[in-house]
């Protein structure tokens, strides 16, 4: 990667666990966006979110691949790495379960944070995991066990923030399991807690936040239960909400539309006035700081 390739001066404030930090730690209700490749950071970016999230779910659907861990570790790095250098903003990256036992989570964490990720998310299942919202068999992780990976996460990339997600919710557990799986998490070094459920109302997030009684910062996702107004999360106060996968459900709608009207128009020219104009195309990826550049570096005579 080049210095400055990018769109956006890498801002190595910006990228640093610190912003994260402050973001999840901060009193004020913070939000994280979800992003799955460098276009929908950009976007994301230009939107005025200060956070993105690397989801698990659209990082798989983008490239074709079901949110079971299907694409490796690796492809899952890349893909964060092309999203820190379009949008210069802190990700929080889903790393599922870890992708095995602590040395892998451990392995996972490092090559994120090289790769410009400022914090890793791990949930307490095991691998290969499979998607919260699909199916009912969410085996959980060992108390600890999981708890070793979190530490080793910690212990060997310390300037990322590390969130433990508990999955007790999801797999039928009540809240009793859920409050002390996040009691040993915390203990073990977790930075966050993010407490997940597939309910279609806030009910139990909220009994968890006013039990957890701010012991460690409360990140959520509510993607079920979408209509709670946001004031329910401040009262709570919960400290991230990550809106997890509307860029990339945006996007299938809108391709989904294209790809039909363009099919049964047998043209382009119907959807033409629906679709982003090549101009907005090149200003999100800086087509005019590669013009200036070249003012700066190639012969004047080229
Ligand atoms: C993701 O975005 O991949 C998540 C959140 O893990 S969810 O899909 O809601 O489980
Ligand atoms: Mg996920």
């Amino acid at each position: 990667m080049l210095p400055n390739h990018s769109q956006h001066k890498i801002n190595s404030d910006e990228r640093s666990g610190q912003s994260l930090r402050h973001l999840i730690t901060s009193s004020d209700l913070s939000f994280a966006m979800e992003a799955h490749d460098g276009l929908s950071a950009a976007i994301a970016q230009q939107a005025g979110f200060k956070a993105l999230w690397a989801s698990g779910l659209s990082i798989s659907s983008s490239l074709g691949y079901r949110d079971a861990n299907e694409a490796s570790w690796t492809q899952v790095v890349d893909v964060v790495e092309r999203m820190a250098d379009a949008s210069g903003l802190p990700i929080l990256v889903d790393g599922d379960s870890g992708f095995g036992n602590f040395n892998n989570a451990r392995l996972l964490a490092v090559k994120l944070r090289q790769r410009g990720a400022s914090g890793v998310c791990l949930e307490d299942k095991g691998f290969p995991k499979m998607n919260s919202f699909v199916g009912n068999r969410h085996p959980l992780a060992d108390v600890d066990e999981f708890s070793g990976r979190l530490r080793a996460v910690k212990d060997t990339v310390p300037d990322m923030v590390l969130v433990a997600r508990i999955e007790a919710l999801i797999a039928g557990y009540g809240l009793d399991e859920a409050l002390l799986r996040a009691d040993a998490y915390a203990d073990a070094g977790a930075d966050a807690i993010l407490i997940h459920s597939r309910k279609s109302d806030a009910t139990e997030i909220l009994d968890f936040a006013r039990q957890w009684a701010d012991k460690l910062p409360i990140v959520i996702v509510p993607t079920k239960y979408y209509k709670t107004p946001i004031s329910a999360y401040r009262d709570a106060k919960i400290s991230t909400v990550i809106w997890a996968n509307h860029n990339m459900r945006a996007a299938i709608s809108a391709m989904r539309t294209t790809c039909g009207r363009i099919m049964a128009e047998e043209s382009i020219a119907g959807v033409e006035p629906e679709v982003a104009t090549l101009e907005e195309v090149f200003g999100l990826l800086n087509y005019d700081e590669l013009s200036s550049a070249e003012d700066r570096y190639l012969p004047k005579h080229a």
